[in-house]
């Protein structure tokens, strides 16, 4: 398995799957790992995550935890924009989660390499936002929004409704020049769904990954929860597992809190796999 990712400046020639750390600016992170205002303990985190093995960095500050109340555009600039200012200047490709254009466009700016919108760039201007940069793009399904999306959701067939959406979305990319490289697509573990509906995407990952290169995120998130009946800091294992599984069923990129635990899980996935581990190659094309 090898395929080229091309995340604004970098190009990966990717061979196994790419972690992505979170680093939460939210003050009221669910995980209790949320920074604030607090660029030092931002910093110090994501340089852990780093060590720990991360391959790109997903910066968010706007909670889109299920019930989550909208940030104002201007908050979620001074939460967030410091930080990418900083970490634009890392060997790292930074990825910056946010729905809201003006974010987008000062992250793309500040050299932020990808965007994540939990909306699929729904929103007015976002699509614009981003099209003519070289950002990467993820695409992720989410029925309703934030505030009210675990009230009951239904759907006829949830993988059939998940794979039409983020087809015709990334149809929608492709349709304006967007290379191929720079897209990604995520069903959104959470979003809008129940555990049943989440352990359908789940299994359906290997038809869902055909289309583009899946992102997952399920770390330490309510399904884990359901499941194990543990509290969001014992969640672990469980995310560690689920992870794993992700990556046995074709996920590319990896959406975790827990880098260090993960990435050693993978480790031992590769050799398991006889697959390279060290092998993952990044260009930084300002430093050719
Ligand atoms: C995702 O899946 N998720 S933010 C609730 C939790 C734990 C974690 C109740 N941004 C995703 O991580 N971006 C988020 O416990 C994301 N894919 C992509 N692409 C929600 C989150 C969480 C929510």
């Amino acid at each position: 398995m090898s395929e080229i990712l091309r995340f604004g400046r970098f190009v990966l020639a990717q061979r196994r799957p790419l972690v992505m750390g979170i680093v939460n600016l939210t003050p009221d992170s669910f995980s209790g790992d949320g920074h604030g205002h607090h660029l030092d303990a931002a910093l110090h985190h994501a340089e852990q995550l780093v060590a720990g093995g991360a391959d790109l960095l997903d910066i968010g500050g706007e909670s889109s935890r299920p019930g989550a109340q909208p940030v104002a555009e201007q908050e979620e600039l001074d939460r967030v924009m410091p930080l990418v200012e900083r970490l634009a200047a890392w060997p790292v490709p930074i990825s910056v989660d946010t729905v809201k254009p003006a974010v987008m466009r000062a992250a793309i700016a500040a050299g932020a390499a990808m965007i994540n919108d939990i909306n699929a760039f729904r929103a007015e201007g976002a699509f614009e936002a981003v099209v003519n940069s070289s950002a990467a793009l993820c695409i992720m399904h989410m029925k309703g929004e934030p505030r009210s999306m675990q009230q009951n959701p239904e759907y006829e067939d949830v993988v059939s409704e998940v794979a039409a959406f983020l087809a015709q979305q990334k149809a929608r990319f492709e349709q304006a020049g967007v290379a191929r490289e720079r897209l990604v697509v995520d069903p959104g573990f959470g979003f809008g769904k129940t555990l049943a509906h989440n352990l359908a995407l789940f299994r359906a990952l290997p038809e869902l990954g055909r289309m583009a290169p899946l992102l997952v995120g399920v770390s330490r998130k309510s399904m884990i929860g359901a499941i194990t009946g543990r509290s969001l800091p014992e969640r672990v294992s469980g995310s560690v597992a689920a992870a794993m599984m992700a990556a046995d069923r074709g996920a590319r990129l990896l959406r975790v809190h827990d880098v260090r635990e993960t990435v050693d899980a993978l480790k031992v996935r590769a050799a398991v796999l006889d697959e390279e581990w060290s092998a993952q190659e990044i260009t930084d094309r300002t430093s050719d």
